[in-house]
């Protein structure tokens, strides 16, 4: 449906190199809408509840001290299969696969500094909404959807 969300997140790797804007950018561009957006400094504590599915990884205590390391861009953004598809405007969790043309194809290499975030559920992305914008996101109707929806 056309009021599906996604949780998309720049990392603070994207924060500290100017990439917002680009990010941003590529979902206004495709046609999404955008519902939520904040610059932050996560708690541990909420980066252990955001990316609880991998606290058993090996890598886990290096995630949250990244993710932690400086302010995040957190931001909801709805659409038509916005869930799947921002997954594939992201690329492949390790740079090194992800297709150019991808954000992470083009702008960066480790796995360990991969830019950005995004819902790999619809289920996820409403747990990871409520979590990072527990006050609400915005629902509003767009008037130029009637240029992106046939
Ligand atoms: P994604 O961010 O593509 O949804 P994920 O949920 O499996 O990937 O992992 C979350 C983040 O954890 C990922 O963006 C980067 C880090 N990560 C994943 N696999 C890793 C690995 N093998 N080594 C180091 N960091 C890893
Ligand atoms: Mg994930």
């Amino acid at each position: 449906s056309q009021t599906e969300r996604t949780y998309i997140m720049v990392k603070p790797d994207g924060v500290e190199r100017g990439l917002v804007g680009e990010i941003i950018k590529r979902f206004e561009a495709k046609g999404y809408q955008l519902c939520a957006l904040e610059l932050m400094q996560p708690s541990k504590d909420l980066l252990e509840q955001h990316y609880r599915d991998l606290a058993s990884k090996p890598f886990f205590p290096k995630l949250v001290a990244y993710m932690s390391s400086g302010p995040v861009v957190g931001m909801v953004w709805q659409g038509k299969e916005v869930v799947k598809t921002g997954r594939k405007m992201l690329g492949a969790t390790n740079p090194l696969e992800s297709a150019p043309g991808t954000i992470r194809g083009d702008f960066c290499v480790d796995v360990g500094q991969n830019l950005c975030h995004g819902s790999d559920s619809v289920e996820s992305a409403e747990r990871e909404i409520a979590l990072w914008f527990p006050r609400g996101a915005a629902s509003w109707t767009r008037r130029f959807d009637s240029f992106i929806y046939e």
